[in-house]
């Protein structure tokens, strides 16, 4: 699709992770109308010559089939802000951008679902699924044939073996391991550096097993 036929956006939330949402977007050469946020963003120079709008309503302005929203709210555990904003858009008839950067690698045997956001380096192959508003982060690998649920947020570098599955408002955090065909119930957390060798209930969490060290000899 060309960049004629591709709509302007709207970023919603104008933090760290917007910021990198825009500067995949400049590379891209998207026209950006918006940052939306509360507070000033004159600090991010990420942000130049893009106009700063304070109130979520101020979106309202522009037209639903005119233009694609971003949502540009990164996702920690628990914080159910990003699916507010997002729950609100949707329901005045608003869409949500699919975001891929140039230097992210996905299979064209690959699925991303409404409003996926995959960060550069990210390796997503062949049978995977990423399903709506889940964040990508940069140098994550998604290998063959998973299936990531909605608002999953995959921290950076974090790895998932062949056929791992996710459901919804998963969090797995940087540099964790998921080895194959494991499954991640709803709401569950991996924390950073976890190896993940069972599947995990809904809500619970995975933390690094403590490193063993003994003596050599
Ligand atoms: O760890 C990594 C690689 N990224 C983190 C990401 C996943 O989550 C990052 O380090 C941060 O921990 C977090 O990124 P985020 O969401 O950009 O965090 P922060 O820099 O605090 O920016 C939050 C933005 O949301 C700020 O611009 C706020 O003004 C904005 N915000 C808060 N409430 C809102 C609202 N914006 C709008 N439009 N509406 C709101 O209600």
């Amino acid at each position: 699709m060309s960049n004629q036929e591709l709509l302007p956006l709207v970023v919603i939330g104008g933090g760290g992770h917007a910021g990198v949402l825009v500067d995949i977007l400049r590379l891209q050469q998207r026209e950006i109308l918006a940052i939306v946020s509360p507070e000033d963003i004159s600090q991010r120079g990420v942000f130049y010559d893009i106009t700063h709008l304070k109130n979520d309503d101020d979106v309202l302005m522009f037209s639903t089939e005119r233009v694609r929203l971003v949502n540009g709210i990164g996702m920690l555990p628990r914080s159910g802000l990003k699916r507010k904003l997002n729950d609100y858009f949707l329901s005045l008839g608003y869409q949500f951008e699919t975001i891929v950067s140039d230097v992210a690698q996905v299979s064209p045997f690959a699925v991303l679902e409404q409003g996926v956001q995959v960060f550069p380096g990210a390796i997503i192959q062949a049978g995977t699924v990423i399903e709506a508003h889940s964040i990508i982060n940069s140098g994550v690998i998604v290998e063959h044939d998973c299936r990531v649920g909605q608002y999953n947020h995959i921290a950076p570098r974090a790895t998932l073996c062949g056929q791992v599955t996710t459901l919804n408002d998963v969090y797995i955090g940087a540099s964790a391991t998921i080895i194959q065909n494991i499954m991640l119930e709803q709401h569950s957390i991996v924390a950073a550096g976890a190896i993940v060798t069972q599947n995990i209930s809904s809500g619970q969490i995975c933390y690094p097993s403590r490193a063993v060290i003994k003596n050599a000899i």
